[in-house]
């Protein structure tokens, strides 16, 4: 398989295939100055083909992945860290990477090319849209529903209930504790909305 995006981001997903025992093939990258990556030849856009490669856009950028996951002839997969602990009920859609000290309980849906980060917990009967992005250590309560290509910083906390529009942006250590219109970039504790993002 292939990861599509040679950088930070990158690193940590190989960690995940590793250990699972997957065979990589090379990561590709926009940018051909970038030639290797933790010993993996990295090819670049221009002159790969992507056809029917099984393949996870490991690029941090919501928008970027959502616009590559549309145009790629790719055939996406799942990563999930060993050492995350999912509810059986945990429906996990195609493209989304899950990092180590994860925990997600019943019933919880997580939609395509979503990055839950490390040591993030989120509780039961959560939505999590396609493209989202819940960074290191975020907390979601029960019940939460997180719309496509938002954000929620690392260690923010978002209470019971609570329902956060799409391509919204949560500061890191924000405690969300209303619901949050689509696009809104809020900060702080209890969170308040500062602008936003369209
Ligand atoms: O269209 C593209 C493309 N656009 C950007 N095709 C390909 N193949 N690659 C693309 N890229 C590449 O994604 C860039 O050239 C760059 O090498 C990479 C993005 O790297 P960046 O250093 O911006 O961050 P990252 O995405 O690896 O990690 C971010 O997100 C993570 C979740 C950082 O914020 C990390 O700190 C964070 N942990």
């Amino acid at each position: 398989m292939i990861l599509i995006g040679a950088s930070g981001h990158a690193k940590v997903i190989l960690d995940i295939l590793e250990r699972n025992n997957r065979k990589i093939k090379c990561l590709v990258d926009a940018n051909p100055n970038i030639k290797q990556l933790c010993g993996y030849k990295v090819e670049h856009d221009a002159d790969f083909d992507f056809t029917n490669q099984q393949a996870i856009l490991s690029i941090g950028s919501n928008a970027i992945r959502k616009k590559l996951a549309e145009h790629l002839p790719c055939n996406f997969v799942i990563g999930i860290h060993p050492q995350s602990v999912l509810d059986s009920t945990v429906n996990v859609k195609e493209g989304t990477v899950i990092m180590a000290g994860v925990v997600i309980n019943r019933d919880t849906q997580v939609g395509k090319h979503v990055i839950i980060n490390t040591s993030s917990s989120i509780d039961h009967d959560c939505v999590i849209e396609d493209y989202v992005h819940i960074s290191p250590n975020a907390t979601l309560c029960g019940t939460v529903h997180v719309g496509e290509g938002t954000q929620i910083g690392a260690g923010a906390v978002v209470s019971p209930n609570i329902k956060i529009g799409k391509w919204a942006v949560i500061g890191a250590g924000a405690v969300v504790i209303r619901d949050i219109p689509d696009f809104a970039v809020v900060v702080g504790s209890p969170g308040k909305i500062i602008k936003y993002t369209n």
